[in-house]
Order: C-alpha cells, then structure tokens, then sequence
C-alpha cells in the first residue's frame, strides 16, 4: 500500500513539472511566475516573478520570448508623481547573492499582442534569457492577485503607453 502510493505521488509530480514551486537554472532559483490574468480581448498584460541569484557572480535577465505575446522588459517608474514604464533594453541585473523580485509597479515582463487574452488559471510558457544562467522556459500561471497583493496597486491608466499602441491598455483588471 505505501508503495502504490509512493508511486503514485511520483508519477503524480512527473506528470506535472509545469508547477514545480522553484526553477532551477544554473545559480539561478525562479518562483512565483504569473501573469495577471485579463478579459478575452485584451491586447497586453505583465508578467511576474521572483529571481533569486545563489552563485558569486551578478547575473542579468537580458529578455524574455513567447510564442502567445511579444514580450519587453519593463519597469515602472514614478514621473512627476505619475507611473510611466519604461523598456529596460540592458535588463534587470540579479546580484550575487540576492533576490530581484518583479512585481506590479516596478519591473515587469510586458505582454503585448495578445490574441485571446489570459484567461484565469491558463498556464503559458515564457522563456526568460538570461547572461549567465542561459535560456530558462517557466510555465506562468494567469492568476487576478488582489491590489493590497500589489506593491503600490498600480493605476494603469496613468501608464505612457505611447510605445505600445493605443490598444496596449496595460496590466488588465482597470
Ligand atoms: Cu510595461
């Protein structure tokens, strides 16, 4: 009986790598990937996570990939008392020894393009490509985390959009 259900607990996490609570790539330990889940006809969305570096040399997530979005690196900064983002085209540097966390109201992945929207609880591959640990895919989970969640419940509507398009219409739930 303990074996079956040994087993069974193994197959059980084969079969689902895709929610594995920690990525590991090189020094590199990835958590919490999501993206904010939207309306079906919404054109962009932000992706999250956290990055946590356990080698001695800084690394760098230079880009990110999708086959469902195209996706920049962002972050969003305060202007003149308004939020604006703006592409981090050198990236986000994750130093030696630390955790770099990208959350709503700072650095984000930004998905644009999207053709149906990020349903509730769809799960979609990013790939993140990184200095030093390489290119990494992370299944990212469509979750709707409440704004007390968020860092600073980031109002879209204050957002420069004018590098994305008027249908970039941001983060998703305003
Ligand atoms: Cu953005």
């Amino acid at each position: 009986m303990f074996k079956t259900l040994a087993l069974a607990v193994t197959l059980g996490m084969t079969a689902l790598p895709v929610f594995a609570e920690h990525i590991t790539a090189g020094e590199l330990t990835i958590s919490d990937p999501w993206v904010r889940a939207t309306t079906s006809v919404a054109r962009s969305s932000g992706g999250f996570l956290t990055v946590h570096n356990h080698g001695t040399v800084d690394d760098r997530l230079l880009s990110a990939s999708a086959d469902f979005a195209m996706v920049q690196v962002h972050e969003t900064v305060q202007v003149d008392g308004v939020n604006r983002m703006q592409e981090q085209t050198d990236g986000i540097v994750i130093p030696a020894g630390e955790s770099m966390t990208l959350a709503p109201g700072g650095y984000h992945l930004m998905l644009m393009g999207l053709e149906h929207g990020l349903e509730m609880g769809s799960v979609q591959d990013i790939t993140l490509h990184f200095e030093h640990a390489g290119d990494v895919t992370v299944v990212f989970e469509a979750e709707m985390r409440r704004p007390t969640d968020q860092a600073d419940g980031e109002d879209m509507s204050d957002h420069d959009m004018s590098g994305h398009g008027s249908d970039a219409d941001g983060h998703g739930d305003h």
